[in-house]
């Protein structure tokens, strides 16, 4: 299914339903305008999300239990007195410093709130469990939350596969010709340095990037790389700056796994490069590979997947897999080969992502792409792959 239908339904909606204004009522003062109801007009002095009508049921409660991201009640201390609630965290609104010096709220507000609450009451730990608990099928951004309550936003393909798609980072190649420089964060970004033999690190730490819609721009990674448990893996070759819209419009190649591999390594890639670091020398070429798993393709086939890459590279992987944490022959480790199993050690100039060491050539074959353009840029020939590939982003997600 295209990305037309990228956002939630109701947000077709015209815009008096989402917000619950209504219409005839805009001729009314202003104070009508702005969104307030007749009935609360008495009740002027209430806190903010009183006045705005944007709690329909259980006002008396702090807006984190109506959107549902604290599932127990927090027991009630002095220190955690909001504005617009008593001493006791729970009672009846009380007046306070916060109350007073804040604003009304205009329309505006009031819309961008109520679209807001729309999108926080169904938060979930995955997309999976949002299609699976809420039902929820429409391509696009939700906010899921980790184990620890960190609140992000994600990428939801809800249409691939029967859906149910976390995208969780993106690898991107903003310069071939900067070799460990700015922007390889899936490598390293202090240069070719055999001190520093895992580089940047990032397979296996908590660090987070970018944003979901910059996916296709800057590298990208969230908090579902290590917090969600998954099965499988989609990857999406996507051009690079392609709009979210457009992202299977724009994409190359789109494939994903169906046997639910990572179980068996964590749950996820954070866990799997605990198990397989990408590091300098840590073994070597075939004998210390990591899992090589079969692909179903979406967008594409073996054939054009193996053309991606450059005929030299195309005598030494078979396509129809997707293949973690291989070692060259100078024991430079990479990350992922995207749509082939290796079955020689030059995979520098076909898989992605590494540590801060890459002997050969040095620094030549150091960055998030290592050797891509070995042959010349996006030249397709010798070892390198071309230019689709060398100028897409991939983006890869879990479920
Ligand atoms: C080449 O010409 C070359 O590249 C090899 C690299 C590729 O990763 O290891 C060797 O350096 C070789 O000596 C030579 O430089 O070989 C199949 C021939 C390519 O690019
Ligand atoms: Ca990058
Ligand atoms: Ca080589």
């Amino acid at each position: 299914m295209p990305l037309a239908g990228l956002r939630p339904q109701q947000q077709q909606q015209p815009i008096y339903h989402q917000a619950g204004l209504r219409p005839q009522r805009q001729q009314q003062p202003i104070h009508h305008q702005a969104g307030l109801r007749p009935q609360q007009e008495q009740q002027q002095q209430q806190p903010i999300h009183h006045q705005a009508g944007l709690r329909p049921q259980r006002q008396q409660q702090p807006i984190h239990h109506q959107a549902g991201l604290r599932p127990q009640r927090r027991s009630s201390s002095p220190s955690t007195i909001r504005p617009g609630l008593g001493p006791s965290g729970r009672g009846p609104p009380a007046t306070s410093a916060a109350e007073i010096h804040t604003p009304p709220l205009g329309l505006h507000d009031n819309l961008e709130a109520q679209k807001l609450l729309d999108k926080v009451r169904h938060v979930a730990r995955s997309c999976k469990e949002l299609k699976e608990k809420y039902n929820i099928h429409n391509d696009g951004l939700y906010y899921l939350t980790t184990t620890r309550g960190i609140l992000y936003e994600a990428f939801c393909d809800m249409s691939t596969a029967g859906g149910g798609w976390t995208l969780v980072l993106s690898v991107h190649e903003n310069n071939l010709y900067g070799k460990c420089t700015l922007g390889d964060r899936w490598s390293s970004q202090q240069g070719n340095n055999p001190n520093l033999p895992e580089g940047d690190g990032t397979w296996s730490n908590k660090v987070t990037f970018g944003s979901p819609e910059a996916a296709t721009s800057d590298d990208y990674k969230n908090s579902g790389y290590f917090d969600i448990t998954a099965k499988d893996v989609s990857v999406w070759h996507v051009r690079n700056n392609a709009e979210m819209k457009d992202w299977t419009s724009m994409s190359i190649l789109r494939y994903h796994t169906e046997t639910s591999f990572l179980t068996s390594h964590g749950g996820n890639l954070y866990q799997l490069f605990k198990q397989y670091p990408v590091r300098f020398n840590v073994g070597v070429c075939n004998t210390n590979k990591g899992p090589a798993v079969p692909i179903v393709y979406d967008f594409g086939n073996a054939v054009n997947t193996a053309n991606l890459y450059g005929p030299y590279s195309r005598n030494e992987f078979t396509p129809g897999f997707i293949t973690f944490r291989v070692i060259n022959n100078e024991k430079a480790p990479s990350a992922l080969c995207s749509g082939v199993s290796p079955t020689g050690c030059n995979t520098e100039h076909y898989c992605v992502g590494g540590g801060g060491n890459f002997p050969e050539g040095a620094p030549l074959q150091c960055g998030d792409f290592a050797a891509f353009g070995w042959s010349g840029y996006g030249t397709n020939q010798g070892w390198s792959a071309s230019l689709d590939m060398t100028e897409s982003a991939l983006l890869l997600f879990y479920r």
